[in-house]
């Protein structure tokens, strides 16, 4: 039987969607243009005010907002309400260097958490349930919004975070865990880690796993279910717009119902800004039309999706979205963490390299790898291998420190790396996914 969080909402009809976010849209262009200066202007470059804005369907006369005015306005720029009235701060996976860092009042914590209730209930939790939360806990949005979710359904909430994969495992059998929720990576690595301890599936007493924060595989979930013997939901969010639960699957686990009643979704042509008629594929745009502390008008997401009104048999009216399937720009989510090339270039260059190198990223038994070529130049060519060890040794640590992340670092010899005519090929990834 199909559960819902607050079936009113999720199941409500179109015609009541849309009058929920006229309604709200309405209300917080008025908001942004009153207490955020940086959207006024936005607004007035654009030649538009509030009074051109009367419902959905005057949307794309907004400017977009990107991360580019996220760094402009660090931090508090896009801020709605006044700090007092903020009582959390998360940020982004990203890394050193100005990340996103994102506000929310009580209120918006409240709505947040509902939403990820809406996803651990369409994924057959209740309260019976004990939910073992093995995302991360702090600044990323993974462990605090399952959190708050898993409390808000009543489950029996167990924060591991995530690390110490042994302990997992201790948990979630001795504690009967029936709800795991964590990247698809991480589930794949536990589940590897309990095949090898001998466990079958029968052996677990998982039921659903809710698995976000990364691109995932049809084939990855496939065999995530098979090994944990759970059904296994993918989830949606950004930290821009809250985090988790953005969207999130249903029982039909064919996409993710878009939470319409606090985010209006648009597709737009990523080259030409265009909105994008229904079931074209482009990037994905938010506008986020509850939030208090920090809300964004049209935000490019940057990631490339379809959306679709089709009728989900499992009851639920609110738009779905099909997994991302990439990225407009560059940036690459290796185990969760965000990594853009142009940081692992820093690091080569205040490391005295040239900008000669190759970054390979590949996917080993369900784990992300990532392996950094880099080019001697023939000054610092040398064969012995004790300097060379040494020198990749500089530089694995560079990289730690700069992306948080271990990766594999292989010096070669001048003019190994093939050089390119046009724009050279700096990444090679080589995940299916
Ligand atoms: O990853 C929030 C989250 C936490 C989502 C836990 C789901 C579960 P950020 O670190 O800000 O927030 O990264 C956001 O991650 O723009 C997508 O490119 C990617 N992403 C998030 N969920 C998925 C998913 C969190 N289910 C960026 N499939 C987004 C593919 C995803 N990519």
């Amino acid at each position: 039987m199909e559960r819902y969080y607050q079936p009113e909402i999720e199941t409500a009809s179109r015609e009541q969607i849309k009058a929920w976010q006229d309604e709200r849209l309405v209300k917080q262009v008025r908001n942004v243009w009153e207490n955020v200066p940086y959207y006024r202007r936005k607004m007035e470059e654009k030649g538009v005010t509030p009074d051109d804005i009367q419902s959905i369907d005057d949307l794309h006369k907004l400017p977009f907002i990107t991360k580019a005015d996220l760094r402009e306005a660090y931090p508090y720029g896009l801020m709605a309400r006044p700090l007092k009235d903020c009582v959390r701060i998360q940020s982004t996976s990203g890394t050193t260097g100005k990340r996103v860092v994102a506000f929310y009042t009580q209120h918006d914590i409240d709505l947040w958490e509902d939403c990820c209730a809406r996803a651990i209930m369409a994924a057959g939790g209740t309260d019976e349930d004990v939910c073992q939360v093995s995302y991360g806990y702090g600044l990323f949005t993974g462990g605090p919004g399952l959190n708050g979710g898993s409390h808000k359904v009543g489950c029996l909430t167990i924060p591991t975070s995530s690390g110490n994969t042994e302990r997992q495992i201790m948990f979630i059998r001795d504690l009967s865990a029936t709800i795991l929720c964590c990247t698809p990576s991480y589930a794949a690595y536990i589940g590897e880690t309990m095949k090898e301890m001998g466990l079958t599936p029968d052996q677990i007493p998982l039921k659903a796993g809710i698995f976000g924060a990364e691109a995932w595989s049809e084939e990855m979930r496939q065999d995530i279910q098979n090994t944990l013997g759970i059904k296994a939901y993918d989830i949606y969010g950004l930290t821009e717009l809250s985090g988790p639960g953005v969207s999130f699957e249903c029982s039909a686990q064919t996409g993710m119902h878009i939470n319409e009643d606090h985010f209006i979704a648009e597709i737009i042509d990523p080259e030409t800004g265009e909105v994008l008629p229904e079931g074209s594929q482009g990037e994905l745009v938010f506008t986020s039309i509850t939030k208090e502390a920090f809300p964004l008008l049209r935000y490019r997401t940057r990631d490339i999706c379809t959306l679709t009104r089709e009728p989900c048999p499992c009851g639920r009216t609110h738009v779905k979205m099909t997994k991302p399937q990439g990225r407009t720009d560059d940036m690459l989510i290796i185990r969760g963490v965000n990594v853009f090339p142009s940081q692992i270039e820093t690091v080569l260059l205040n490391h005295g390299y040239p900008a000669n190198y190759q970054i390979i990223v590949d996917r080993v038994k369900n784990t992300d790898t990532l392996d950094v070529q880099v080019e001697m130049t023939p000054e610092m060519f040398t064969d012995n291998m004790g300097e060379i060890a040494k020198r990749q040794k500089e530089l694995v640590d560079g990289l730690r420190s700069m992306l948080g992340l271990a990766a594999k670092v292989t010096l070669v010899a001048p003019k190994t790396i093939v050089r390119s005519e046009g724009k050279a090929v700096r990444v090679i990834d080589k995940r299916k996914i």
